[in-house]
């Protein structure tokens, strides 16, 4: 595997630099001797952090490294996940205090308090519990933004049972692909939800995945909850399908928090990898927790009594889970959700919920900001945003350009930017500036923080010098890392730790260190694409589209894309029987509509390109690099390996 450098020219001439302003150190959550402490010892740092946490039982053992990569973090401390997330906050006196301002698409909205979210949660853990569910059972969570989503979250971490949240985008066929391989026993949905104005089904598709399928299999999921938000009609199967509001109403507001062991699962959450079948990616409780509420409030400069947060994530994605759900709420943070898209009613909506609720701290992704770059700043300016202190960056690499547009423009030219690098198998932010301590790069994800050790290597892995691409490595474990993929030990040892040995993780990203010691991630080395921050594999999506009658061979690829950083684009050859199907117009429009019904609209390609051959290796393998170079309107690169090394020139003729 080699690394790709993307950019690298333009990004080597970056030079602009923003020290901390005084005003901002002084008051700053995070300290520079974190880094000292960190680096003295490791493990009394993660303990340290650990301990900010409530224990039922303490630990006396930090890590046991002793069968990697199988880590265990603080196993034999006992802890309540949920518990950390509400009740402390309500017994330390702050039930008062708004945990989520919650905003609907369509404007309606609901504040709700740490008291009260700690009684919805207790009364949907009792629910839950009547409803067979115990520790270890897994529950499908397939909701759009409401609050139900988060209560539902903790609901299920707090009787210790697992939650796969699906993102309400993906289509029944992913849905079942994902109860199917947790085997869940519950799906907790909702009649619908709200985006682009407009109400969409969910629960039609809950009945679709959990229908017997081409061979009659079924799955065993028991019940399903369904929340009522759209008011929508929905098909009822008595027995299993519940209202929640029926049911909440009748749950007991009175509920202890049991604590679970510290390597208990907490939650499976899939992702794309570079084999169709998507992985679930295993996190535990207490370690899990400890780095996303230390980098939560380090990484943000949370100050929990005044600061209003807002990540702008779903909770299908992991930024939902640990920067919406679980590093905020263990905080004790007040903080923003909001249900639909950044452009409904009007593309000043995003602007129009931080000036209604003083957002303080902004946590987006670049595509979003290229989206409103492409908009025009008299957008944003219309709206008060003087309540902004700092941004933060997540999903994939943010250009220089668009960092400086986001401090300048949304912060007034005063706020701290950070861009932070992490994935769903790292849990919780593992490069990133300190703000008030770190001098700012635009463009760079900059430092590990402070307890994460990792290099930039070659192939033979040895440490890259400065300036020179690489390939991303963490040499050490960390609290917040997967313990696993759902029911595969071997693909997880395979997928992350075979490339460097059983002791090197290897993130699957290419990245350079520049002379400071700075990093700049450079994108995915792998058959990963990355669109919109969502990611996305070649090879699910080129078998879905070979799962269609027309088509005889697909390959697909990232192309870059001003907005979206990369765009799903593909080459597909047709069958000669449908020779007439595919000459027709709408081909391409079938094609890319078929993805979208499979897989989710994410999934959808920008561009089908049909063309009579794709090219090949004389092993076999598709040379994606070269279908890029035509998808990005390149001049076609080296071609010698090819089989037939005319076929780019037709590919090329046919797609102009
Ligand atoms: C949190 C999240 C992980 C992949 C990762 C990398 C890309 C994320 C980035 C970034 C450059 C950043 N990525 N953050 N690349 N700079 N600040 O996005 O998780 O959905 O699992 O994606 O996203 O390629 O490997 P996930």
């Amino acid at each position: 595997m080699t690394a790709t450098t993307p950019h690298i020219d333009n990004l080597l001439h970056e030079s602009r630099r923003f020290p901390p302003s005084d005003a901002f150190a002084e008051s700053a959550v995070a300290t520079s001797d974190l880094y000292e402490r960190a680096a003295a010892d490791r493990e009394g740092f993660w303990a340290a952090q650990a301990n900010a946490l409530h224990w039922h039982t303490p630990f006396t053992r930090v890590l046991d490294w002793s069968n990697p990569p199988f880590a265990r973090w603080f196993d034999d401390g006992e802890l309540n996940v949920a518990y950390n997330c509400l009740d402390r906050h309500v017994e330390a006196g702050l039930g008062d205090r708004i945990a989520v301002h919650w905003e609907g698409e369509p404007g309606d909205s609901r504040s709700i308090s740490y008291a009260e979210l700690t009684a919805e949660v207790k009364k949907a853990a009792n629910l839950l519990t009547a409803l067979g569910v115990g520790q270890g059972d897994r529950v499908a969570i397939y909701l759009p933004l409401i609050p139900e989503a988060i209560i539902s979250m903790l609901a299920v971490a707090r009787i210790g049972a697992i939650h796969s949240v699906v993102f309400g985008g993906f289509s029944a066929e992913s849905l079942r692909a994902r109860i199917d391989d947790a085997d869940a026993k519950l799906v907790i949905t909702a009649d619908g939800g709200y985006r682009k104005g407009r109400a969409f089904p969910l629960k039609p598709t809950v009945d679709a995945a959990l229908a017997p399928d081409a061979d009659g299999a079924t799955t065993n999921v028991e019940h399903v909850l369904v929340v009522e938000r759209t008011k929508g009609e929905v098909q009822w199967h008595e027995g299993r399908d519940l209202w929640w509001h029926d049911e909440i109403a009748v749950a007991s507001a009175e509920h202890v928090a049991k604590p679970f062991p510290a390597e208990n699962p907490l939650f499976i959450l899939y992702t794309s990898g570079t084999t169709g079948k998507p992985k679930g990616i295993l996190h535990t409780s207490g370690g899990y927790l400890t780095q996303a509420a230390f980098t939560h409030k380090n990484v943000f400069d949370l100050h929990p009594e005044s600061d209003v947060y807002w990540s702008t994530a779903d909770v299908g994605w992991i930024t939902g889970h640990s920067y919406v759900v679980y590093g905020p709420l263990a905080n004790g943070a007040t903080e923003v959700i909001y249900e639909g898209t950044p452009d409904t009613p009007h593309p000043g909506r995003w602007w129009e919920i931080v000036q209604k609720y003083r957002v303080s701290i902004l946590y987006a992704a670049p595509t979003a900001i290229r989206t409103f770059m492409k908009l025009g700043r008299q957008i944003p300016q219309q709206f008060d945003l003087s309540s902004l202190r700092l941004l933060g960056s997540v999903g994939e690499p943010i250009n220089p350009e668009a960092w400086v547009w986001y401090r300048e423009v949304i912060g007034g030219g005063l706020t701290p930017v950070v861009d932070t690098w992490w994935q769903t198998e790292t849990g919780a932010i593992m490069i990133s500036a300190l703000p008030g301590v770190t001098t700012l790069k635009p463009g760079s994800a900059q430092v590990p923080v402070p307890g994460i050790e990792l290099d930039v290597v070659d192939e033979r892995f040895r440490s890259t010098p400065a300036d020179e691409g690489g390939l991303l490595v963490i040499t050490q474990p960390w609290p917040s890392m997967l313990r696993g993929i759902w029911g595969d030990p071997e693909r997880f040892k395979e997928t992350y730790w075979s490339t460097f040995g059983p002791t090197t993780y290897f993130a699957g990203d290419g990245a350079r260190r520049d002379k400071d010691g700075d990093i700049w991630l450079l994108g995915r080395v792998d058959d990963v694409m990355n669109v919109s921050g969502h990611r996305l594999s070649t090879a699910e999506i080129e078998s879905s589209l070979v799962s269609h009658p027309m088509v005889a061979e697909a390959a697909v690829v990232g192309a870059s894309d001003e907005t979206t950083g990369q765009a799903v684009v593909a080459f597909v050859i047709t069958k000669a029987s449908h020779a007439d199907a595919a000459a027709a117009e709408d081909a391409a429009a079938t094609l890319r509509a078929h993805v979208a019904q499979q897989i989710g609209a994410i999934a959808r390609p920008r561009q089908v390109f049909i063309v009579n051959e794709l090219p090949k290796t004389r092993s076999g393998k598709i040379m994606r690099r070269l279908l890029r170079d035509v998808a990005e309107g390149r001049e076609i690169g080296d071609t010698t390996t090819l089989a037939d090394t005319h076929v780019m020139s037709i590919i090329a003729t046919t797609v102009r």
